[in-house]
């Protein structure tokens, strides 16, 4: 191959439900287009881009992983993507970095969850969409009625740019041929209904070719096949079987000539704006000759080559010795070493063209999804944010042996900058250090790579939840605080009243004493006390919320009135206040979202139901799926994850965010209570 060029270039990412066969469909590509020798397999833990221990044992990609390969003309930066919900970060991230997504589907279990998931993703991104149907060679397998599925579940565009022949043992490509047999439709009409919707594209176009009833050739369907792809007018199917080889060579042929040029693609969605302020669209251009503009869609923590920031360059050319600047950071730094990614291998690059995926090492400023340019014309530019599932799925973590405690959370940091579904909490109140993640395999996966990767063992307790006191009636406190030890003394007093609000209400103070009998200065001071009280809880040791807190009268003293003796004095009457007032105890309420095969509705409806939960709606979610929502007290989730495993078959998944806080029974409430006083005695 001579000198590259942007038109050249392709990005593509591999993403699709867990065990589809991305990655072994990466192999085959790469084996196919001459880039290894042969094509090594999951099974046997020496695949290219499941290079990870971690993945090697677990026979499934954690990672997303970058390859590149040559075929024609063309050069394909391909990213190998995890299809586990758990780890939907990493595929989610690479939308980021290409101009189409290859959306595999396991032709033995049809549309799952992910094939979802990650086609409306790549939609809402303007990522151009494949579908390649793989394991064509698999026993029971029913293509026609999988096609029918999936254009009745994602349109009619959705339409056949090949077909399986000879039993699925090679593929015929539609857009050359117009005739001859293949295994369950008619070459002839498949090929009209493909030329039909492309040429739709360009009028012209249309006019002639229902005029002379010839079909246009390659070069004149390329435009407007650009174009079907980039508006979602066409979403070509593909079939292959990665095993095989079938249809391999037709895929490599379609990503060479047919998948968009970083030209050819959607522009990327980048605005400019400083933080606060308005935005504006930006348009980048995939020129090499233009400033430099580049995204970091992944960063790795890597033990001996420290951090690495992999990016996608959108424009200008980004060289060995280029000096960058990191979002809108001052000063620029200098690259040094620029490297292309394959599998594990870091292969150095004398420069990066627009639309070419690679990486720097051991620039710390570097973050996940910052802008990498190299003029301050550049500052304040940011892709529009991708949206990831929140953490919610937490552990709580303590270093076993002691030693380890100072660099827990150096450690930990350094998984959190590479996964944005990944956070570190650290609870001050309870000395807690909290781990969030997707699930619990995601966390496992964490855990097990601190043991393995930094030496670092953990214990885990499910993290305490974040319980808050209230009350329940108005009732009054009173607190005369008076010392007189030695010199000056100390005199503050206070009679205050506490009233229910209502839930999510937080905190008022009220101040209307009369005749300046506390002074102004004071009720600062009594004010404190209050709040200090209620951060620190009542009855349980949870931060107190939900009331009015009203000082009617007080007294202070011309020589003696001091700070510390209102603050004593508004704490004190306060906390007699509350427990004057049917305090009770509340607990975290989240609304919770199931989904799972249709099927098993009811036992999972059941078993919410046996959690204190509240069933608000099951909903039809695609081919088979339910979604069950409802709400359901925080407390009751623990090891749930497991247990939906067990009762969906791992076919089910769920995610939770904050509903509102409620009272907890009333044994519950006994418990906390009696747990708090034995912890005030100790
Ligand atoms: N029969 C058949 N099996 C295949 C084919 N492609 C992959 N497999 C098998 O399917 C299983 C899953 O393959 P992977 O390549 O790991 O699937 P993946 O999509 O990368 O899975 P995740 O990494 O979990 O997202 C493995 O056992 C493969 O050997 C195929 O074309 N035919
Ligand atoms: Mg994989």
């Amino acid at each position: 191959m001579g000198q590259t060029t942007t038109s050249m270039l392709r990005a593509v990412a591999l993403v699709g439900h867990g065990a589809a066969g991305k990655t072994t469909l990466a192999e085959s590509l790469l084996a196919a287009a001459g880039e290894i020798s042969s094509r090594g397999a999951v099974e046997k833990g020496n695949t290219v881009c499941d290079f990870d221990p971690q993945e090697r044992e677990f026979g499934h990609s954690l990672n997303a992983a970058l390859v590149g390969f040559s075929w024609q003309d063309a050069y394909v930066h391909l990213i190998d993507t995890p299809g586990f919900p758990d780890f939907a970060g990493q595929a989610i991230s690479a939308l980021a970095a290409v101009d189409t997504a290859l959306v595999v589907i396991n032709a033995q279990n049809g549309i799952e969850l992910s094939t979802e998931k990650m086609m409306q993703l790549a939609a809402a991104r303007g990522v151009c969409r494949m579908i390649v149907i793989n394991k064509i060679d698999a026993d029971n397998v029913d293509l026609p009625a999988l096609v029918g599925e999936i254009r009745e579940r994602f349109g009619r565009e959705c339409m056949l740019l090949d077909l399986p022949v000879k039993q699925g043992a090679e593929v015929v490509e539609l857009l050359g041929h117009d005739s001859g047999e293949s295994d369950f439709e008619s070459v002839a009409a498949a090929h009209r209904a493909l030329i039909d919707q492309i040429v739709e594209e360009d009028e012209d176009l249309l006019a002639r070719y229902l005029d002379e009833g010839l079909d246009p050739s390659p070069d004149e369907l390329h435009v407007p096949f650009e174009k079907a792809l980039r508006s979602g007018h066409l979403i070509p199917i593909l079939f292959v079987s990665a095993k095989t080889g079938a249809g391999i060579p037709q895929l490599l042929d379609a990503l060479a000539q047919l998948a968009p040029s970083p030209a050819e693609g959607n522009p990327p969605p980048f605005y400019r704006g400083e933080p606060g302020g308005p935005t504006e669209a930006f348009q980048a251009e995939p020129d090499p000759e233009k400033h430099v503009l580049a995204h970091v869609f992944k960063i790795v923590s890597d033990p001996f080559i420290g951090k690495v920031g992999v990016f996608r360059v959108h424009q200008g050319t980004i060289r060995k010795d280029s000096q960058l600047f990191v979002g809108d950071g001052k000063r620029p730094f200098k690259v040094g070493h620029i490297y292309r990614l394959q599998g594990k291998e870091y292969l150095e690059a004398e420069s990066l063209l627009p639309g070419d995926l690679g990486a720097v090492a051991k620039v710390d400023e570097i973050e996940f999804d910052c802008v990498l340019h190299d003029s301050h014309d550049e500052d304040h530019i940011h892709l529009k944010p991708l949206e990831f599932p929140q953490p919610m799925h937490g552990l709580a973590v303590t270093a076993v042996r002691k030693a380890d405690e100072q660099r827990l959370f150096e450690i930990l940091r350094k998984l959190e900058v590479e996964d944005p579904c990944f956070r570190i909490e650290r609870h001050a109140t309870t000395n807690e250090t909290v781990i969030r993640g997707i699930g619990e395999m995601h966390l496992r996966a964490k855990l097990t790579r601190l043991a393995q990767q930094y030496k670092l063992e953990l214990d885990t307790a499910p993290p305490q939840i974040a319980y808050r006191e209230a009350i329940t009636a108005a009732a009054e406190g009173h607190c005369r605080h008076k010392k007189q030890s030695g010199g000056a003394g100390q005199f503050g007093e206070v009679a205050l009243r506490v009233e229910p609000l209502e839930r999510g209400a937080g905190f008022e103070f009220v101040d209307i004493v009369k005749g300046g009998v506390i002074p102004g200065v004071f009720m600062a001071s009594v004010e404190k006390g209050v709040r200090q009280a209620l951060a620190d809880g009542v009855i349980a040791g949870f931060a107190v919320q939900d009331l009015r807190v009203t000082v009617h009268d007080g007294k202070s003293h011309p020589v003696d009135g001091k700070d510390i003796a209102f603050q004593t004095a508004g704490r004190k009457a306060t906390i007699e206040a509350i427990r004057a007032a049917k305090p009770i105890v509340l607990e975290p309420v989240v609304e919770i979202e199931i989904l799972a095969p249709e099927a098993m509705t009811g036992d999972l409806t059941g078993d919410l139901s046996s959690k204190r939960g509240h069933l608000t709606g099951t909903q039809p979610r695609g081919p088979g799926v339910m979604a069950i929502t409802g709400q359901v007290p925080l407390a009751e989730l623990d090891g749930y994850q497991s247990r939906l495993k067990s009762l969906t078959a791992g076919q089910g998944s769920y995610s939770i965010s904050f509903s509102h806080y409620a009272q907890v029974p009333p044994a519950t409430q006994q418990q906390l209570v009696a747990e708090h006083q034995v912890v005030d005695e100790e």
